[in-house]
C-alpha cells in the first residue's frame, strides 16, 4: 500500500524525471505537476529506460505563476512531501528575461508556501536553491555559511526564495528545506547547458552530423555531480527529524575547458587549443580538423567564474553519498549521446 504522496513540480526536466523514477521505487504516490502550452512536455519520461513508469504516477496540471493552480493542488492532495523543482533555470536567460523569471522563481514559490501555510502545514517542502546565489567565491570551498553575493538575475530571484523558505521555517514551524546544490548533469540534461551542448556537439561531430562547437567562456570553473545522485540527497534531506538547509556538491572543480577535453578523449578525440579569448581555437588532433570556436554570444553579462563546494553537513547528517565522479558522469551522458545520435 502506498503511504506516502509526493507532488513534484518541474516534474518534466531534468530533476524531475530521476527524481520521479526515485520516489516511485520507494513506493511513493507520485503526482508530477506539469505545466501546459498546447502541449505538455514529456520528452523525458519516454527516454532513458522511464518509458516503464508513465503509468504509474498521476498527472496534474500546474502553472506556478497562477497560485490559485498551486493552492487547488495542495489543498486536493494534501501531499506528506513537495518537491519545488519548476523554475526558468537558464541563467543566461535570466539577463534577458529578468521580470519573468522572478515571476516563476521568485513568486512561484510564496505561492506554494503560502498554500502550505494555509492549507496543508504538515507537507514537508523542498526548495531548489542553488550555488549560484554565492556569486564568485575565488579558490574558497563552499558551505553552509558562506556569504551569499549572486551575480545573476536567477541567482537574485532563487536567494529571495532561499529566505522566504528558511523565513517560513522560523516563523510558521512549517517543515521547510533549502537543498543548495551545486551543478549537476546527466543524459536527460537540457540541450543549451554546457555540459549537454559539449557532449551532443562532439559526438554529431565525430559522426560527421555538425562541422563546428561555437563556446562562450572556456575558464569558468564548476563543481559538477550527476542528477542521479543529487535528488536522493533532496529525498534525504525531507526524511529527517528537522529541517535545515544542505549543500549538495562533488568537492571537486574543473573548469570548461578540461570538461571539453575530458569528453573529446572519451569519445577518441584529441584537442589542442590555439590562440587566446575569442581568437581560441580548439583542434582535434586526430581528425586534424579545426572543431571549436569562440562566439560572444555564449559570454555572459556577469560570470561566476569558479564554484566549489563542501557537503561535509549532507554527509554527516544525510549519510549521503554520491556514486557518480566526473569520469563517470561524462561516459554516462557520453554513451547516451552516441546511442541517440
Ligand atoms: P530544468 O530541466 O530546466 O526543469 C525546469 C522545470 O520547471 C521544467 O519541468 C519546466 O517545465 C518547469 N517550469 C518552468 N517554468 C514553469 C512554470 N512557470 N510553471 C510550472 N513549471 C515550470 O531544471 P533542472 O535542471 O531539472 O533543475 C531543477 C531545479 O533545480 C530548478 O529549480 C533549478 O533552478 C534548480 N537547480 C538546478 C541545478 C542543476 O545543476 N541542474 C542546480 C541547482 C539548482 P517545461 O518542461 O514545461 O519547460
Ligand atoms: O554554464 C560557461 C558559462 O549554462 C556553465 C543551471 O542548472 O547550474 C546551472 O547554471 C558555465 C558558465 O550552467 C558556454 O558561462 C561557456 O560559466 O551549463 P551552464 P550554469 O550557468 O552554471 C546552476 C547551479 C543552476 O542553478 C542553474 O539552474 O559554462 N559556458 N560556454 C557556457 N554555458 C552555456 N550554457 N553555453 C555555452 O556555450
Amino acid at each position: 500500500m502506498k503511504t506516502k504522496t509526493a507532488i513534484i513540480t518541474g516534474a518534466s526536466g531534468q530533476d524531475g524525471a530521476y527524481l520521479i523514477e526515485l520516489l516511485l521505487k520507494k513506493n511513493y504516490r507520485v503526482v508530477a505537476a506539469l505545466r501546459r502550452n498546447s502541449n505538455i512536455n514529456s520528452s523525458r519520461f519516454s527516454s532513458f529506460g522511464l518509458e516503464h513508469v508513465t503509468n504509474n504516477f498521476l498527472k496534474a496540471e500546474i502553472e506556478l505563476t497562477e497560485f490559485s493552480n498551486v493552492a487547488k493542488l495542495i489543498y486536493d492532495k494534501k501531499p506528506t512531501e513537495f518537491y519545488n523543482l519548476a523554475a526558468q533555470s537558464f541563467v543566461k536567460t535570466s539577463f534577458s528575461q529578468p521580470i519573468y523569471s522572478t515571476h516563476v522563481n521568485s513568486l512561484g514559490v510564496i505561492h506554494c508556501l503560502e498554500a502550505i501555510r494555509n492549507f496543508s502545514p504538515k507537507t514537508k517542502f523542498y526548495q531548489a536553491s542553488t550555488s549560484e546565489m554565492f556569486g564568485n567565491t575565488i579558490n574558497k570551498r563552499i558551505n553552509e555559511k558562506t556569504k551569499f553575493a549572486p551575480v545573476s538575475p536567477y541567482a537574485v530571484t532563487k536567494l529571495y526564495s532561499y529566505h522566504m523558505t528558511k523565513l517560513y521555517r522560523d516563523a510558521y514551524n512549517l517543515f521547510c528545506v533549502n537543498g543548495i546544490l551545486f551543478n549537476h548533469e546527466s543524459p536527460l540534461r537540457g540541450q543549451e547547458f554546457v555540459t549537454q551542448k559539449i557532449i551532443t556537439g562532439l559526438v554529431k561531430i565525430k559522426k560527421n552530423k555538425q562541422k563546428y562547437l561555437p563556446l562562450g567562456n572556456l575558464d569558468a570553473y564548476r563543481d559538477w555531480g550527476h542528477a542521479k545522485d543529487y535528488v536522493k540527497a533532496m529525498w534525504l534531506m525531507l526524511q529527517q527529524k528537522k529541517s535545515t538547509d544542505y549543500i549538495i556538491s562533488s568537492g571537486k572543480t574543473h573548469s570548461i575547458r578540461d570538461f571539453v577535453n575530458k569528453s573529446a578523449k572519451y569519445l577518441g578525440m584529441n584537442i589542442v587549443w590555439e590562440g587566446s579569448g575569442i581568437n581560441e581555437i580548439g583542434y582535434d588532433k586526430i581528425s586534424n580538423k579545426k572543431i571549436i570556436k569562440i562566439n560572444k554570444e555564449f559570454y555572459r553579462p556577469n560570470e561566476v567564474n569558479y564554484l566549489k563546494g563542501d557537503s561535509s553537513k549532507a554527509k554527516r547528517i544525510l549519510k549521503w553519498k554520491p556514486e557518480y565522479n566526473l569520469d563517470r558522469l561524462i561516459a554516462d551522458m557520453c554513451d547516451a549521446a552516441l546511442k541517440k545520435y
